[in-house]
């Protein structure tokens, strides 16, 4: 096959099979789902924190932009020290969101308008305020109530050093101290987290059972599933040996080992059992786990039949800018994944991480920071945005899921100068604010440019303070612009559904070093998706219609850091 050139040289390209199709599959194999981080979506109170209500009555909206799902982040009654995910009451609603019935509507409302709802679980750790603790706290080491967590006594003489040298994800050791009933200094507990996020002990039986009946309370409200935090954690090595290597999995380098604390073999046992209870229930129920694994054979462990339907794929999410690396991070995932007859789930942006529209727009390869703040290297923003919008091109044409986090769609960049004092993620505080942390991705939705809070509620103090450009990006400025960034994710979207590209087969197809390019052939119908990484411009066929394009007035010619899609 001879159709297109790389500027000047005609390349010859050959077609190799990746994936296969999948047609009619269940609908968790190619869905895409839209992440709603609760405390910054709408606030309907207008107390400056989104909640349940303001969420329901925007539903509309991901209708028309056309996801199948949503997930919400945690609403449950929490002391918010990690923004929800330090829950104290897995069966209730935060008085900040709402109330239980709150939920149950946003829940009805989604099934009506035919979107499915994910709620997210976070096993791994409850809040120090969360009942359980708090009888531990009281009792004796040794006892019942603190065998449901990870109590141990100090190392050194007096026991005044923690068990091991774990640090937290968070910056400072994962272990803190407690006073003993009778005043005295204690025994310490493991927090992979925050100190006020005390890791649960996944060996105890009643916490086993305590998270299926969970699992049943939210199941019985009619969700379609859950997004489960930290699903490489729940088990952490007999003995709790010492680790020095990094913290993200994803950093360690091929011949390291798998650190102590996370994907030990024993977490699939809790998922099978989770599988169980999922499948007693009618509907397609799903769970997707937030788990940080490599290589890609050990994360498509969590998606065999009998446990996870869904994973989402960090590999991707943290491939630097370059077609070698992006193409070795996408087929080694089908590769990984077919081989167990799981979806890829695709994902570029979330709630911890720098939006990507920023983090494409710093220096290509270099480490990835957590957070930028108004004294590191800025991120180019227009090249962050282009090469965004060519990202998100690419990754909706593949097969499988995929993950949209909200404010993506309206190409927001991350909040980079947030001054110190409001800044609330507790990374930030606990490296002394080396890590700037993750509140630049969580700022407050703009949906209205000319509106209080550029209509994200009445209150004029949201709970992170807005850039300013965030007004000339608010849904009400690009709504109807076909140059929008917001048109575009529109367009994607329809045309995915109405391609049904998310059950195609994908082959590559190969266009030159500097280009990505596939053929996704769903049904009778083929859609190339070229992305071109280049320097220069790829010439593109006469005779292929455009379907979409990562930039407006693509003619003939397909520029760098642009992609397109093909009939
Ligand atoms: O995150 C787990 C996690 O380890 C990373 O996402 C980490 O927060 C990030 O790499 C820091 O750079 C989950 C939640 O998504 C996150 O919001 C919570 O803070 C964390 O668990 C604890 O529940």
């Amino acid at each position: 096959m001879q159709d297109i050139n790389v500027q000047g040289t005609a390349e010859t390209t050959t077609d190799v099979q990746v994936h296969d199709a999948h047609p009619g599959g269940e609908w968790w194999r190619s869905a895409v789902i839209y992440q709603i981080y609760p405390r910054s979506w709408a606030d309907a109170d207008g107390n400056g924190i989104g909640d349940l209500p303001g969420i329901t009555a925007r539903l509309p909206y991901l209708k028309a932009l056309g996801v199948d799902a949503v997930w919400l982040s945690p609403f449950y009654p929490s002391p918010q020290a990690d923004a929800g995910y330090d829950v104290s009451d897995y069966r209730g609603v935060e008085p900040l969101f709402g109330r239980l019935d709150d939920a149950d509507t946003l829940i009805a409302r989604s099934h009506e308008l035919g979107l499915r709802v994910l709620v997210d679980l976070v096993p791994n750790h409850t809040s120090d305020e969360h009942a359980w603790f708090q009888a531990a706290l009281r009792a004796a080491p040794g006892s019942a109530e603190r065998e449901r967590y990870i109590f141990r006594d100090g190392s050194g003489a007096h026991g005044e050093l923690p068990p091991n040298n774990w640090e937290s994800v968070f910056g400072g050791a994962a272990w803190t101290r407690v006073t003993e009933p009778d005043g005295t200094p204690g025994q310490w507990y493991l927090h992979l987290f925050d100190s006020k996020q005390p890791d649960l002990n996944w060996q105890n039986p009643q916490v086993r059972s305590e998270f299926e009946d969970i699992l049943r309370f939210w199941l019985d409200r009619g969700v379609d599933g859950f997004r489960v935090d930290v699903a490489h954690g729940l088990i952490k090595a007999d003995g709790l040996p010492d680790w020095s290597g990094p913290l993200n999995m994803l950093e360690l380098s091929g011949d390291q080992t798998r650190p102590p604390m996370w994907d030990q073999d024993g977490v699939h046992e809790v998922y099978r059992d989770w599988h169980r209870v999922l499948a007693s229930y009618p509907g397609e129920r799903a769970m997707v786990a937030e788990a940080w694994v490599q290589p890609a054979d050990r994360a498509a462990l969590y998606v065999r039949d009998d446990e996870f339907q869904q994973a989402f794929n960090f590999e991707f999410l943290q491939a630097p800018w370059r077609a070698r690396d992006l193409a070795d991070a996408i087929d080694r995932s089908y590769l990984a994944n077919d081989a167990v007859d799981a979806p890829t789930t695709w994902v570029l942006s979330n709630h911890d991480v720098v939006r990507h529209a920023s983090r494409l727009g710093l220096p290509v390869g270099e480490p990835r920071p957590n957070g930028i703040g108004v004294d590191d290297p800025q991120p180019d923003a227009a090249l962050g945005l282009r090469r965004a919008r060519a990202a998100t091109t690419l990754m909706l044409a593949l097969p499988g899921g995929a993950y949209l986090y909200q404010g993506e769609e309206l190409g927001l960049p991350e909040a980079t100068a947030l001054p110190d004092e409001v800044r609330q993620d507790p990374t930030f505080h606990r490296t002394a604010g080396r890590e700037k942390g993750r509140d630049g991705c969580r700022i407050p939705m703009p949906w209205e440019k000319d509106a209080t809070s550029y209509g994200f509620g009445e209150g004029d103090q949201p709970w992170l303070p807005q850039p300013e450009a965030y007004g000339d990006l608010a849904v009400d400025q690009q709504e109807g612009d076909p140059a929008s960034t917001l048109e575009l994710y529109r367009r994607l979207l329809r045309v995915r559904r109405d391609l049904d590209l998310g059950e195609g087969a994908l082959a590559t197809v190969d266009l030159g070093d500097d280009v990505l390019a596939y053929d996704v052939t769903s049904g009778s119908q083929t859609v190339r998706v070229i992305v071109n990484f280049g320097a220069q411009p790829v010439q593109l066929p006469a005779d292929r219609e455009v379907l979409v394009a990562s930039e407006p007035d693509i003619a003939g010619q397909l520029p760098t850091d642009t992609a397109v899609w093909l009939q």
